[in-house]
């Protein structure tokens, strides 16, 4: 099988494992070539650390693309993730078509929220900006959180209701024609997983319930979910692996670690996500 190539665009959080640090090892470990767009450099991730450095990498995404289009270099997928201000949103929109294949897929996770809050340093109106982000999108992966700062449904805690998920659904698929996975779904505090939502109708990926959060999770469900798709899996099955390898990976950090800004333990199990694609 020939080699596919994503271009992950996403922050680099120097300590404090998400965005890139792990997309490039969990991607590559599902023996996808990932090359990288970083957005910004931050000593750590906003969320539990205070004082955290933020250079802004913003004036470099454009001309990066376009020496890649000189080169020749295009991607399978484009998988975006956390984006620190509207600007650098609105310029990942401009480069997508620049570097990415006509047949590749473009996957937005519209990282900005979760547990009801935007993340710090976003201030109120950039969801809309990332609303139009998830307009040109494929595939999107929003939380619940993020569903409802998209669609302006009012959040609710775990667990759900069905018709709460369907009602989050819906609004999303007034903004985008994507297909939509949309996390963090439980309907009873024993299964949690996704809603995926495509050619019309909505199925329900659940794995066991782990009771614990930690930083990353997302990123950790996100890149697993692409690294799976360009592997050749559907979107169903891959949702399935995404769901499966996130639990197992709560699962493990809380037998490991309990500090929920410590981020996910992913690779002492990352063996676990190559014999799912296998
Ligand atoms: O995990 C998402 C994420 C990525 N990058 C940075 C973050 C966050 C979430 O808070 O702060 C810098």
């Amino acid at each position: 099988m020939n080699l596919k190539r994503v271009a992950a665009i996403h922050d680099i959080s120097c300590f404090g494992k998400c965005s890139l640090t792990v997309a490039v090892p969990i991607i590559s470990a599902c023996g996808i070539e990932t090359a990288v767009i970083p957005t910004a450099v931050l000593s750590t991730h906003t969320g539990g650390f205070s004082g955290f450095t933020f250079r802004d990498l913003a004036e470099d995404i454009i001309p990066i693309a376009n020496h890649w289009k000189k080169e020749g270099i295009s991607v399978d997928g484009v998988y975006s993730g956390y984006l620190g201000s509207k600007e650098q949103v609105e310029i990942v929109k401009k480069i997508i078509p620049i570097i990415k294949k006509p047949n590749g897929i473009t996957v937005v996770d519209p990282v900005m929220a979760d547990h009801g809050r935007l993340y710090g340093g976003f201030q109120s109106d950039f969801p809309d900006e990332m609303k139009k982000l998830c307009a040109a999108a494929d595939i999107i992966t929003p939380n619940i959180t993020e569903a409802g700062l998209i669609t302006g449904i009012p959040y609710k805690p775990a667990p759900y209701k069905k018709e709460y998920i369907e009602k989050l659904i819906l609004g999303l698929s007034d903004i985008t024609d994507a297909k939509i996975v949309l996390t963090g779904v439980t309907f009873d505090n024993k299964k949690i997983g996704a809603a995926v939502y495509e050619n019309g109708s909505i199925s329900y990926v659940l794995s066991d319930y782990v009771d614990a959060t930690y930083h990353g999770t997302g990123d950790v469900f996100a890149s697993t979910l692409v690294g799976s798709l360009l592997s050749g899996n559907n979107l169903i099955k891959s949702t399935a692996i995404a769901s499966d390898f996130t639990a197992d990976c709560v699962r493990n950090t809380k037998y490991n670690h309990p500090d929920m800004k410590y981020s996910v333990d992913f690779e002492t199990i990352i063996k676990k996500l190559i014999n799912y694609l296998e």
